[in-house]
């Protein structure tokens, strides 16, 4: 299988800041420098110069060049780059570039919202729907759930909050990594020295039915999966009351495409466990102290349920969810919840500033340990959503801690930063197969996310830099010449595994909407389609724009978050 991989010129097919850097990179045979053109839309010749040779490239087994255009600062449409007798395909240089995907990756959470009717005034009429999921037949959910067999002798009410991904199923862990993101792209824009707060995420901002109550809409479109949240917790009187059930979801497995509202199969409680117990716990923290001014007393039910489920998840400190329990969904496993436990003390003392969580917090194996990996965080790898919080959000820790506590995260940055300038094509991971995962574009965004928060801790453009390197590779600047981002780019993917975007399969159905990350290269190939398709590919190569690769392709809300974020974070660059 040959993928059809367009001109040998990669860039980021979005765009440029005009202040920020602009990298590219060249497939090509030639060993020495090359000329290369910076083009006008007309064709006119706007700057010049020869690349850098760069060798073979690990992850894409191709030899390389790259080209640093960064001095030319105009803004323009359209542009070209030409190298080695071929075009690049065309880009702006933009101060807001980025305004568009901020809005566009935020709304993709109300699209993939359950339990209410999706209004097509909003979004298009392509995207309109019923309400999935509140016991309409033929939906089994989700207004009285009862357990997976021997579990629990109670129904819950857990409507809402956000289908997961291609899929219709709603768990904790990853609605909270997820969930966190959301608001955590608001506050930071509330305490960065770079805040465009108060119209970019202001209330009317986004296109959620909630507009104009008086309630930013990031914060309306994420109480949409707190109340979700807040349903899945074990009620009072109840075996194991306070922790979380660690999902819900289909007894079975369904087809492509199938439509929220009509899914036949029986929805389930799985049992509660310790690590989506501590996910309740910290973004009902963030809740609590996010929700304070605009909603006091949802702020208070918040901050109820995150103390009475932190103190659940430390009387049961080792449910671990099952790795088996995949059927019908994802299992979202995982046996080391000590990151979750430092990250929800961690949110619990910035909301309360209390000392027994304070206490807690400092005792944790991560609180003086290295949070950032190199392969970035994500929902089983938090403790870095604990200590980037600790560095931001205004507290009370002794000065010599917040100091070290910051200092952590450039020391981070520093080593992602060292990595994109050993790579050709400028990812902040390490160029072997192991940083190319199921979902690991996410992971490659939240290492940006990193970068970023370097630089509003410290002002410093190298960090900013970095950041949007990274996304010159997520919109382009790679082995495919893809942008993972649908209808940002040239080229972009727009076949998304997902019951709801079904257009591949049904021509009736919609695509996904723009704005939505796949989940990107996965040299793993865990899914039926690429084992066949892509036998052998060298890591950046293993993926594909079909529908069918779930292991390479899907939507999720978890990756979309991290977008949002980083989307939220450039536009704000753009705008200063
Ligand atoms: O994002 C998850 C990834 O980290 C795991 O390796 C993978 C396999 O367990 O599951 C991914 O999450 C999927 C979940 O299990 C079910 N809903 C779709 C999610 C995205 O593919």
């Amino acid at each position: 299988y040959e993928p059809d991989t367009g001109p040998r010129v990669r860039v980021n097919q979005v765009g440029y800041l005009p202040s920020g850097p602009k990298n590219a990179t060249v497939v090509t045979e030639a060993t020495t420098a090359l000329p290369w053109q910076l083009r006008s839309a007309s064709g006119g010749v706007l700057a010049s110069g020869t690349t850098t040779p760069r060798g073979v490239d690990p992850a894409s087994a191709q030899n390389v060049h790259s080209v640093d255009f960064s001095s030319y600062r105009t803004a323009g449409r359209g542009l070209t780059l030409a190298v080695d007798g071929e075009v690049s395909h065309p880009f702006d240089i933009s101060g807001t570039l980025y305004d568009q995907l901020r809005s566009d990756a935020l709304q993709f959470f109300y699209i993939q919202r359950s339990g209410i009717a999706i209004d097509g005034d909003l979004v298009g009429e392509e995207y309109a729907r019923p309400a999935g999921h509140l016991g309409v037949a033929p939906n089994q959910g989700d207004t009285d759930v009862p357990c997976q067999a021997g579990v629990c002798d109670y129904r819950l009410d857990v409507r809402g909050g956000w289908y997961d991904a291609g899929d219709h199923g709603k768990y904790v862990v990853n609605g909270g990594i997820a969930t966190y993101q959301l608001l955590s792209t608001f506050e930071r824009t509330k305490n960065a020295a770079t805040a465009g707060f108060g119209t970019a995420l202001g209330d009317g901002s986004l296109r959620v039915p909630e507009r104009d109550n008086g309630v930013p809409d990031v914060l309306d479109e994420a109480r949409w999966e707190l109340e979700f949240l807040l349903r899945m917790q074990v009620p009072a009187g109840k075996p194991l009351a306070g922790m979380a059930h660690h999902k819900i979801h289909d007894r079975n497995w369904t087809g492509l495409p199938l439509q929220p509202e009509d899914d036949p199969e029986p929805r389930e409680l799985h049992p509660p466990s310790t690590a989506a117990t501590l996910n309740l716990a910290a973004v009902a923290a963030q809740c609590a102290r996010l929700f304070a001014p605009y909603d006091k007393a949802f702020a208070q039910r918040c901050g109820t349920a995150a103390k009475t489920a932190y103190a659940a998840a430390k009387a049961n400190p080792t449910r671990y969810a099952d790795p088996a329990d995949g059927n019908g969904g994802g299992a979202y496993s995982d046996s080391d919840v000590t990151d979750e436990f430092y990250w929800a003390a961690a949110e619990l003392y910035l909301t309360t500033g209390e000392r027994a969580y304070l206490t807690d917090l400092t005792a944790s194996p991560h609180h003086t340990g290295d949070v950032f990996e190199p392969r970035g965080f994500g929902w089983a790898s938090v403790a870095a959503l604990g200590r980037l919080d600790l560095a931001t959000v205004p507290n009370g820790l002794p000065a010599a801690e917040l100091t070290r506590v910051r200092a952590s995260v450039t020391t981070a940055a520093d080593r992602y930063l060292a990595e994109i300038a050993r790579q050709a094509y400028g990812l902040p991971m390490s160029g072997d197969a192991g940083s190319y995962f199921w979902g690991g574009n996410s992971n490659v965004i939240n290492n940006a996310v990193v970068l970023a928060t370097a630089f509003d801790l410290t002002g410093q453009a190298k960090y900013r830099d970095g950041a949007v390197q990274a996304m010159d590779y997520i919109l382009g600047r790679n082995a495919l010449n893809i942008s993972y981002v649908t209808g940002y780019g040239e080229h972009a993917a727009e076949n998304q595994h997902s019951r709801i975007f079904g257009h591949q399969l049904d021509p009736s159905m919609p695509k996904p909407p723009a704005g939505s990350l796949a989940g990107g290269p996965n040299a793993d190939l865990q899914d039926p389609f690429v084992e066949q398709l892509l036998a052998g590919c060298a890591p950046m190569f293993c993926y594909v724009d079909d529908i069918a690769s779930y292991s390479t392709n899907e939507v999720a809300i978890n990756w979309n978050s991290a977008l949002a974020w980083i989307a939220s974070f450039l536009a704000d660059q753009g705008d200063s």
